[in-house]
């Protein structure tokens, strides 16, 4: 195993935390004013991080250590402190000031005679939010002289899911193994837990599930005695950072770790059981988050087996955590694993929707339910989940699949932030024009208590913590984005790429472009207009029409041999379409106005069937196939011009990934072409298909 030191050493390990050396020019003018010295005086375990963390970034760019001190004579420096706790912090800025502060928000104040930066908020979260926004300012070369910031979070729950498992493995992980856990222990060195919560933190998450949502017998464990101690060393890593530590959680761990013949939530032993088990949690980990929970779904257990629902299930749990603050974060990826797809009106796309609607109300103000951004299973392409706009009672969370199961598993350069900004943008209607899905889950539209963004973590073992080191933007992405979802996914691609890279021009537009192009190009080869799932079973990498594993009994899309595509409308097919409030219930119901890109989705139709664009389907099939090939291929040309422009060592990981994308998007790219010549019989116009 590699050792600490040499693996923090390795290209890509420090991501955006890199901290180029500044120019000379830069360097001495920030030596020569804030930069001296740190003023902290007061003791507060996130100022503290703040200060360590502001002290180590000035140390990389300035090439010289900050002084610390407590009393300051009037020489420039930077005062970190809480209005409450720092005289000086509290006298930078008027009580209306102060009082625009919410718990998590800061405001950052540069004077513009070069005497003195001020970093205060409410708490020492703040201030650390506050610290990494300077240190972002200074990274991508923002002009600081008479800055003057007020930031709070949009969304309250800003979170992590690992996906992590006892033995080591990672479910549907892509970027080696696990960093938390190793044959089956919990690891003891956490120096690299505590370099991923610097990440985290630096963009702004506040909570993380470190075990995976299939909860099996050693992860249950984690809640026993035995290893209650190791993961509150996790929690103690992660809460100085300001991360609230979350577990996901086996519904029935009464029976398998608590001795109990059943999980009933409505039994008032198996309550007592959750109760008593809380407590003990909370016994050692005063700051735990709460539960996540996986149940009722992909064969985990859950309160169904009771005859009970899951409003019954997330209360249970909910009463237990009540008392703590604590949150019960229950998913609603429920379906039926097994649908029979001759029968034609049943419908995976319904499932969430259907289970969940009728409860709407009923779940207690600490559940929030976590929906993903589609109602499928994070495609490149889906809709956005009706859920969201038809739960006006519950507090609701989104999430999202940073790690790329479905879109290229880290061997290809997919940047997600585009699809999520459109999920988030997208208008419910629930409440009139202007409903968007982000004002859901940030708690303005509906004033519910609870909400915010989750996603599927995509960092593993591997030096580089992504596997391509690219997919580094997604983690950041998304942080920023769950601070503030106004944030442009342009914005985000060139911030991320000047802290990574630095502020070589080129480079900068460069990377920047490929990232923006990269979910397009990805579609583009892979399953068309909406339809999905093409991928080979189990392990959902390459291509493979039929492939699914629940693909029985026929298939997701409906290809034969006069058309494709799944008709989710009222009128004839699933009633998919009707789950959204108008109007898009009718611009989905309508075949004419259907988007192209999820045309699939919505309808079935002949291969002849002419898109907005004019071509044909089977043509644009086709044509997208061999477009997306060449932009494939063009991307590791655009990458090629950067030699020697970044560093060897991230250059050869990047220039290694995209060779093998380019070659298997021609893979992509033949398997389905001569999948849908053969069934569809019509033969490409330009006569490049072959088989
Ligand atoms: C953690 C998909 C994935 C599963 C995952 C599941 C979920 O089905 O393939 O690996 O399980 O989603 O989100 O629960």
């Amino acid at each position: 195993m590699t050792d600490y030191a040499t693996l923090s050493a390795e290209p890509g390990y420090a991501a955006w935390l890199g901290r180029e050396r500044l120019t000379d020019s830069a360097r001495l003018a920030l030596k020569a004013t804030w930069g001296q010295a740190l003023h902290v005086a007061e003791d507060d375990p996130h100022i503290e991080t703040a200060a360590a963390e502001l002290a180590d970034g000035l140390t990389k760019l300035m090439g010289e250590r900050p002084a610390r001190i407590r009393a300051s004579d009037g020489a420039p420096c930077i005062v970190l402190g809480t209005f409450g706790g720092s005289a000086k912090a509290a006298a930078a800025f008027h009580a209306a000031e102060r009082a625009a502060v919410g718990d998590e928000g800061y405001r950052v104040r540069v004077r513009e005679d070069g005497g003195r930066i001020t970093i205060a908020g409410a708490t020492g979260r703040g201030v650390l939010y506050g610290v990494f926004r300077l240190l972002r300012m200074i990274g991508t070369g923002a002009a600081l002289a008479g800055a003057d910031l007020c930031e709070n979070p949009a969304n309250e729950l800003r979170m992590i899911n690992q996906w992590d498992n006892a033995d080591g493995s990672v479910e549907r992980g892509y970027a080696g193994r696990s960093i938390f856990y190793r044959d089956g222990e919990i690891v003891r060195d956490l120096s690299r837990i505590r370099d991923y919560a610097r990440l985290l933190a630096s963009v702004g998450v506040n909570a993380i599930a470190i075990n995976n949502v299939n909860v099996h017998r050693p992860e249950t464990l984690f809640m026993t005695e035995r290893c209650l101690p190791r993961i509150a060393r996790i929690a103690d890593v992660f809460g100085a950072y300001g991360i609230r530590l979350f577990l996901s959680v086996n519904y029935a761990a009464p029976i398998e770790i608590g001795g109990l013949s059943a999980a009933d939530p409505l039994d008032p032993e198996v309550r007592a059981w959750w109760r008593a088990k809380t407590e003990e949690i909370y016994r050692s980990m005063p700051d735990f988050g709460g539960y996540l929970v996986k149940a009722d779904s992909e064969f985990r257990p859950g309160p169904f087996t009771y005859g009970r629902d899951h409003a019954d299930g997330a209360n249970m749990l909910a009463e237990a955590l009540q008392p703590f603050g604590g949150l019960v974060i229950w998913r609603c990826f429920v379906y039926n694993c097994k649908q029979d797809w001759r029968d034609r009106k049943t419908d995976r796309a319904r499932a969430a929707f259907d289970h969940f609607t009728p409860l709407d109300g009923r779940f207690r103000d600490n559940v929030v339910l976590q929906v993903k951004n589609g109602p499928m299973d994070f495609q490149v392409r889906e809709p956005v989940s009706p859920l969201f706009g038809a739960m006006a009672h519950t507090n609701l969370a989104i999430e999202f699949q940073a790690t790329q199961e479905y879109t290229g598993q880290q061997r290809h350069l997919c940047y997600l932030v585009p699809q999520w900004k459109e999920a988030l943008d997208f208008d419910t209607r629930a409440r009139g024009a202007g409903s968007t899905v982000k004002r859901v889950v940030d708690r303005s539209l509906f004033g519910t208590r609870h909400g915010g963004f989750a996603a599927v973590s995509n960092i593993g073992d591997d030096a580089n913590w992504t596997g391509h080191l690219l997919a580094q933007a997604n983690l950041y992405g998304f942080g920023r984005l769950a601070w503030d979802p106004e944030l442009s996914a342009e914005g985000i691609a060139e911030e991320w790429t000047r802290l990574t890279f630095g502020a070589d021009d080129l480079v900068v537009r460069t990377v920047r472009a490929m990232l923006l192009d990269s979910w397009s190009i990805y579609e583009s080869y892979t399953a068309p207009l909406g339809v999905g799932w093409m991928v080979k079973p189990n392990h959902h990498y390459g291509p493979d029409v039929d492939g699914y594993e629940y693909s029985m009994w026929g298939t997701y899309h409906f290809a034969d041999r006069d058309g494709i595509g799944v008709d989710r409308t009222a009128a004839t097919g699933t009633g998919y379409a009707r789950q959204y409030r108008e109007p898009n219930a009718s611009q989905y119901e309508s075949l004419e106005r259907t988007p192209d890109e999820l045309l699939l989705f919505f309808h079935h139709v002949p291969y002849t069937y002419r898109l907005k664009s004019g071509k044909t389907v089977i043509q644009h099939i086709y044509d997208s196939r061999f477009e997306g090939a060449e932009r494939a291929e063009a991307l590791l040309d655009s990458w090629t011009r950067l030699e020697r422009r970044v560093d060897d060592g991230r250059y050869a990981q990047v220039k290694a990934r995209l060779e093998e994308q380019a070659v298997h998007a021609k893979e992509w790219r033949d398997v389905l072409n001569a999948y849908f010549w053969r069934k569809s019989g019509i033969p490409d116009t330009r006569g490049r298909v072959i088989y």
